[in-house]
Parts: C-alpha cells; sequence; structure tokens
C-alpha cells in the first residue's frame, strides 16, 4: 500500500473551505511556494553556477548584496506579479515599497527572500520568511504598514532543507516537508514544547557583552539551564526553538566599544523578520516582545525597514526576560 500524505494544498482548500473563506490565499500561497522552489534550486546550485558570491553593490540597510539576495528577489517579484493578487510588496531588497497589483489586488505582502546571509558563502540554511496582510475590504484604506496582530498568515521556508512552516490566524502554526515529488506534505501542528529540559537559548554570543546590564545579568544567571544553539539565520534558529521551546533572542546593541557599532533599536527587521516569527510563535502558542517588553505583534511600523530587538519563543521564559526588560 502507498502511503499518501495530506498535501500543502489540499491542507488550505479544507482550510479555506471551514472558515468559508475565497480561493485567492491558495493562488497567493501557490505564488509563494513556487517562489521558494525557484529559489531552493538557485540555492541548491549557487556554488557550481558560481552565484553564492556579492553581487558588487550595497543595499538600502547599507550591507553588501550578494548575487544571491538579486536572485532570490527576481523570482519573488515575478511570482507575486503573476499571481494578481498582491497590490504591493515590502521586500529586504527594495527600499522602496513595490507596486504590483495596485487596483485589483487582495494582499499586502511583506517579505525576506533570503535571511540570514552570512550562510550563503557557505550554502549553509538560510530563510525565506513573509508575512501577509489584507486590504481592508470594508471602508477606506489605510498605510498599508500593518502590525503584525493585523497579519493574516506568515511562513518561512529553510532552504535547502525542505521544510516549510505557515501560520494561519487563529488556526495555528503548521510545518510541512517536501515529498518524492517536491510537494509540501504532512502538516504537523507545532505547540511549543512545555518541557523546559528541551528548550534551547539561542543568540549571537559574540555579542553578548554589548546588550544591556540587565539583560547580560539575566543570560548570567539563566544560561547554564538551557541548551545553546546558534546558526545565524533566523529562520533556522527559529525552526529549532518551534520544535524543543525556548528563545530566541537578538537584543538591543548599546554597550559597544565603538559607540557607532551601537543598535539601540536591535537588528532585525519588524515587518519581515520580528513579526514573521513572533506571529508564528503565537499561533504555536508562545509570546515575542521587544526591548521594553511590548508585544512584538503590538508595534506599529512607521516605515518599511523599521528595525526592532526581538525576544521570541516560550511564553515563561519571554516573560521572564520581560520582567527585567521592563526595570
Ligand atoms: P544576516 O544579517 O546574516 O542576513 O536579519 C538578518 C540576520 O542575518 C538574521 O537572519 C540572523 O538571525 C541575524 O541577522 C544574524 O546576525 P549576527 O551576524 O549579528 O549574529
Amino acid at each position: 500500500m502507498i502511503r499518501f500524505e495530506q498535501t500543502l494544498t489540499n491542507f488550505l482548500l479544507d482550510h479555506q473551505e471551514k472558515y468559508n473563506r475565497t480561493y485567492n490565499f491558495l493562488i497567493l500561497m501557490d505564488a509563494l511556494i513556487s517562489a521558494a522552489k525557484h529559489i531552493e534550486h538557485y540555492y541548491l546550485t549557487g556554488a557550481l553556477k558560481g552565484n553564492l558570491g556579492l553581487a558588487g553593490n550595497v543595499n538600502v540597510q547599507g550591507e553588501d548584496v550578494l548575487r544571491m539576495d538579486q536572485i532570490a528577489q527576481e523570482i519573488t517579484v515575478h511570482y507575486l506579479r503573476a499571481s494578481g493578487r498582491v497590490i504591493h510588496a515590502i521586500s529586504e531588497e527594495s527600499e522602496k515599497i513595490i507596486p504590483i497589483n495596485t487596483e485589483g489586488g487582495r494582499y499586502f505582502v511583506y517579505f525576506d527572500p533570503l535571511d540570514g546571509s552570512s550562510n550563503v558563502p557557505h550554502g549553509l540554511p538560510v530563510g525565506f520568511l513573509f508575512g501577509i496582510a489584507k486590504r481592508n475590504l470594508e471602508g477606506s484604506e489605510d498605510g498599508h504598514l500593518r502590525a503584525g496582530k493585523d497579519y493574516i498568515a506568515a511562513g518561512m521556508f529553510v532552504i535547502p532543507t525542505g521544510t516549510f512552516t505557515l501560520a494561519l490566524k487563529d488556526a495555528g502554526t503548521w510545518r510541512f516537508h517536501t515529498d518524492e515529488t517536491m510537494d509540501f506534505v504532512k502538516p504537523v501542528r507545532m505547540i511549543l514544547s512545555e518541557d523546559t529540559k528541551e528548550w534551547e537559548l539561542s543568540f549571537n554570543p559574540a555579542h553578548r557583552h554589548t546588550y544591556a546590564k540587565n539583560v547580560q545579568n539575566w543570560i548570567e544567571q539563566n544560561e547554564r539551564k538551557y541548551v545553546f544553539r546558534y546558526l545565524g539565520s533566523l529562520a533556522g534558529d527559529f525552526h529549532r526553538i518551534l520544535s524543543n521551546g525556548g528563545m530566541f533572542m537578538y537584543p538591543a546593541i548599546v554597550n559597544d566599544p565603538n559607540p557607532k557599532k551601537n543598535r539601540p533599536h536591535g537588528k532585525l527587521r519588524l515587518m519581515y523578520e520580528a513579526a514573521v516569527v513572533a506571529f508564528m510563535c503565537r499561533e504555536a502558542g508562545g509570546i515575542a516582545v521587544d526591548e521594553t517588553g511590548t508585544p512584538t505583534l503590538d508595534l506599529q511600523p512607521k516605515e518599511p525597514h523599521q528595525r526592532t530587538a526581538l525576544y521570541v519563543g516560550s511564553k515563561p521564559l519571554v516573560d521572564d526576560i520581560a520582567r527585567v526588560l521592563l526595570r
């Protein structure tokens, strides 16, 4: 007997029908999946074809652009355009908002098509992160910069591992794996583990002495209780936290010996990094906050590439560090 697993398409069909929704969301998801598969192909063949190096220019964040960043951006914008369902998109790789189908579109898509750039030259895991919000169908449209709490879905592909995690508003966080036909199948609901023995802590230890003193003290007092893991790719590191529980953090950098290197607003981008993992985390029973202990999903972006500090993971652990953040 052949064992057939439920496909992502069937899972989404069930979901849309259960909540009496249109199929427009399926068309958008199909576009994102096509983009992710296409990016994965370029990534897997990147070393052979010489695509894992620098492109030779600098992006809006002042970072060197990689050849793969450009490829991933071009692919994603192509598929979003072809879907006909997107009003505009915000991408890490584009300074300005990208108009797509401004009259007929239905969704806003906020994405980083290749996150975790330090892994790229090595062909190690990177992420394709996205958040989706819907046009205001009743009444006038607002500023299009939605807070995470207003996303209807958020997800991440960990490239090139063949895993995809998707969170749907009030309907859980689900992980899919690739089958032999390259379809994403077998949805598994992700609920953050309550078993503290499995919990992991994830942050860049090279920065620890640059964090606020109360954060440094919290680390001192708590780090030995948990396993430590850090890949340097938000999607990969958060993927582990969703599986095992614990906390990923990228705190504000406020004590760098070279003050120019301080990042009082954190490093990660709110709309297409922090809010995306915060949304997935909430649907899996967890929570995320910024450096002031404010829930990440409540942060209203004022501009597309806004940065934020991030503490995301199991609620008891994030609540615990939030207590010292508030002091
Ligand atoms: P990167 O700069 O390598 O693209 O947002 C970017 C991000 O990666 C995250 O994916 C990752 O969690 C973090 O930054 C890594 O930053 P550090 O190199 O400072 O640890």
